[in-house]
């Protein structure tokens, strides 16, 4: 409930009439203006809102009454067709806040002015000195508890996040562990191998839970995105750095990923906590696209992963040799030139969150030397749908889901 004190008044803060379009275009993120073609993708969100407006008032009627009450009457004027101008800010909820790119995308997102923030995080103490030391203003997000490596944990944050009474609007599946120099695997409560277990089955299940409450949001732009890789990609020479990502036919994973009746990793082979970090950054990229074979149409949802470019200096690479830590920053700003600093490698990824001109669902985007976004080629296995229709079906058993 904090959170709803926190977030409220500018939930509720009184809308300046006006057309749609001049709405939509004061909301424009970094000076974007739209596009025809963005434009009438809008209205027709806004038109699609009103169709979803009854199963809105039904997720609404699982929360409490007096959220209800807040949220639910400005959605009602927001629906009409004469469009009104957005009356609140966005929600975004991003995994794995506390640090690197999820952390620099929540100081981007909260600066605008525009966005509420939940941080959601497995280590609530470590997040909130995060906002703090990052500068963000207080008002601006709220920290809800998040262990990835926990289905238990992931179905309760559904649950309070529901209990808030906030709209779901935008979902960033951000958070990831990196194992590389680990000899044996370790274990999801669950019992899934790590890297696969938080970076792909957790984000998974939250992501298959929370498409409820992202169609049930009357936002003009709703989205599931989903952080992907260039590691991931073997079409790139940074994918081709051994250990090659590689899915085979999934053996493992069928098996459960947990070492007793077959592999940890999802091929079936050897543990590699470097391959199964890029294996399962594939099964990010395929789940991405598989959401949106099966719900863009009938939803309106943007569904989208990304390779933010090179943010050599994150906790991400925490678990690797000190001689690796020192010398993989300067190789990448100095040699390959992929490098990109967590400030710019957020505001991309902001981007994606709610830039008006980047509503394609189903593309994995990427960005030039200009920092200029454009539509990336996966890799041959990364695009494969019916590997995405294998990982989705296999996926849901292993979480639960069927
Ligand atoms: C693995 O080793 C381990 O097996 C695994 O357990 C795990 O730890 C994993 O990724 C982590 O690593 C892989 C091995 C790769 O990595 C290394 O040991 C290399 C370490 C190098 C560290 C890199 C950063 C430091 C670089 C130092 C440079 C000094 C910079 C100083 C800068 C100062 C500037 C002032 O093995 C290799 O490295 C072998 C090299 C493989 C190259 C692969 C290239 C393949 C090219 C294939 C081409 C394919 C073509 C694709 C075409 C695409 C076209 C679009
Ligand atoms: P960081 O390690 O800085 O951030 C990862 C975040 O994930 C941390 O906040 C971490 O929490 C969180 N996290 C880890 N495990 C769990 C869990 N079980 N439950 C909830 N949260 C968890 O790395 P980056 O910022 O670099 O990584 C962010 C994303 O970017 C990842 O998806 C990564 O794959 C991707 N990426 C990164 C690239 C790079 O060059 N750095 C390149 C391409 C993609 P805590 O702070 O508590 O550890
Ligand atoms: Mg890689 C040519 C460009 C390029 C780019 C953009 C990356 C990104 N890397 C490139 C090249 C190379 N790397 C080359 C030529 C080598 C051999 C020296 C190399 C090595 C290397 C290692 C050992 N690179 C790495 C590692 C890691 O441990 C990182 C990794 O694979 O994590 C899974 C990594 C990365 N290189 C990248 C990026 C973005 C990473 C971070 C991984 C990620 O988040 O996907």
């Amino acid at each position: 409930m904090a959170l709803q004190a926190s977030f409220l008044p500018s939930a509720l803060s009184p809308h300046k009439e006006g057309k749609v379009g001049g709405g939509i275009k004061d909301s424009a993120f970094l000076g974007t203006s739209l596009s025809d073609h963005v434009k009438s993708d809008l209205n027709c969100s806004l038109l699609r809102c009103g169709k979803r407006l009854n199963a809105s008032v039904g997720v609404r009627a699982q929360t409490a009454a007096a959220a209800a009450a807040a949220t639910a009457s400005p959605a009602i004027e927001r629906a009409t067709p004469e469009g009104k101008k957005t009356l609140r800010k966005g929600n975004v909820v991003i995994t794995g806040a506390s640090s690197g790119l999820g952390l620099a995308t929540a100081k981007a997102l909260g600066e605008t002015g525009k966005w509420n923030v939940v941080m959601a995080c497995r280590d609530f103490l470590k997040a909130e000195r995060a906002a703090k030391a990052a500068g963000m203003s207080e008002g601006s997000y709220k920290i809800m508890h998040l262990d990835l490596a926990s289905l238990e944990s992931v179905r309760q944050f559904v649950g309070n996040f529901r209990l808030s009474g906030m709209p779901l609007d935008v979902l960033v599946c951000n958070a990831a562990v990196y194992l590389p120099t680990a000899r044996e695997p370790t274990y999801t409560a669950d019992g899934f191998e790590m890297s696969v277990g938080i970076n792909h089955l957790g984000h998974f299940l939250l992501a298959r839970e929370l498409l409820e409450d992202l169609k049930a949001s009357d936002y003009p732009s709703t989205r599931l995105i989903i952080v992907g890789s260039i590691t991931g990609n073997t079409n790139t020479l940074a994918g081709n750095v051994p250990p090659k990502a590689n899915l085979g036919d999934m053996r493992g994973l069928a098996a459960g990923l947990n070492g007793v009746k077959g592999s940890t990793m999802i091929d079936g082979g050897e543990f590699d906590g470097a391959k199964a970090y890029k294996d399962s950054k594939v099964c990010n990229m395929l789940m991405m696209q598989e959401f949106h074979r099966r719900y863009h149409e009938e939803t309106g949802i943007t569904f989208a992963s990304l390779y933010p470019g090179c943010i050599a200096t994150t906790g991400l690479f925490r678990e690797h040799i000190p001689l690796f830590r020192l010398l993989f920053p300067p190789f990448q700003k100095y040699i390959t030139k992929g490098f990109v600093s967590e400030d710019e490698a957020g505001k991309r990824l902001a981007q994606v969150v709610s830039d008006p001109s980047l509503t394609k669902s189903g593309v994995y985007w990427s960005w030039n030397k200009n920092s200029a976004s454009f539509e990336n080629q996966l890799s041959e296995e990364a695009s494969d749908p019916e590997k995405a229709r294998r990982v989705w079906e296999i996926s849901e058993k292993l979480v639960g889901l069927v």
